[in-house]
């Protein structure tokens, strides 16, 4: 692939707006690399409990694993500092390689630090009610080491409590009760919109609103079918 057919997305909306949903679709309809915040840090946070391969150095992972849980727990942003230094790491040697990154900026002092390093060609914002996004959050339940998601209503695993690929015990996130994600829309709406504005001054920004993904997804599969040069298309199809 040569450097003029790299493309860089993120992709930004509240807890729960379908993000993640939506991010699966698209690294599967065009081949970029899914990059979610909130999978790095679950993971490695899990890593510590030694399941899952560690991203950062072992010696790291007891202090920072520590103050990561407790501010996801609470419904919390962890440190600017610790989130951009562990996405940033993993965007290293991706040079040449399309991604998507879900969950990250979310503060102005984030979309800095993605800024000193790479240029965004596309944020794509998922604007859907608070209202619909409480209903959804308390029937969601995650495989942990893949981040797949599924939904009680609207996408359930095949065998109950079961990831469908692997068959390994689906679980609830501890930060998926009713008062934490009254906060986290709080948060979300005091230190995201400024990033949104960031991004929309640059001219990179394209919001897509509704309350059903089904819907909003054509939309954003035809965007993205526009803005991405041709040869990257695996599936074409939304
Ligand atoms: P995360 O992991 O980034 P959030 O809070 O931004 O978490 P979340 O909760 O993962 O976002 P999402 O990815 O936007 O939501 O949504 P989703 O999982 O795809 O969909 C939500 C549910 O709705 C699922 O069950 C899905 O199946 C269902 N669903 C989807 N579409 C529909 C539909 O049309 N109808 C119905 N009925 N259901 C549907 O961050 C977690 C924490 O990590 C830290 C913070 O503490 C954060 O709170 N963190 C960071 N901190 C600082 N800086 C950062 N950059 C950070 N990134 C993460
Ligand atoms: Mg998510």
């Amino acid at each position: 692939m040569g450097l003029q057919t790299v493309f860089r997305a993120v992709i930004m909306g509240a807890p729960g707006s379908g993000k993640g949903t939506v991010s699966s679709r698209i690294a599967q309809s065009f081949a970029l690399k899914h990059l979610s915040s909130g999978d790095m840090l679950r993971a490695n946070i899990e890593a510590k409990t030694g399941k899952t391969a560690p991203a950062l150095s072992s010696h790291t992972i007891s202090d920072l694993g520590l103050l990561m849980k407790s501010c996801i727990d609470q419904g919390q942003l962890v440190p600017d500092d610790v989130i951009s230094r562990l996405v940033l790491s993993s965007l290293r040697g991706l040079e040449q390689t399309s991604w998507l990154l879900d969950g990250f900026p979310r503060t102005v002092a984030q979309a800095d630090a993605l800024d000193s390093v790479y240029d965004v060609d596309s944020v794509i914002n998922l604007d859907v009610p608070s209202q619909t996004i409480r209903e959804r959050l308390t029937s969601r339940w995650v495989h942990l080491p893949s981040g797949r998601v599924y939904n009680i209503d609207f996408n359930p695993p095949k065998k109950p409590g079961l990831d469908d690929v692997t068959g390994e015990p689906l679980i609830q996130r501890d930060d998926d009760s009713p008062e934490t994600v009254s906060r986290r829309l709080k948060d979300y709406e005091r230190q995201t919109q400024p990033v949104l504005e960031y991004y929309r001054s640059k001219g990179v920004l394209e919001t897509f609103s509704g309350t059903e993904t089904n819907k909003i997804w054509p939309h954003v599969h035809a965007f993205l079918a526009r803005k991405i040069p041709g040869n990257q298309q695996a599936m074409g199809k939304a």
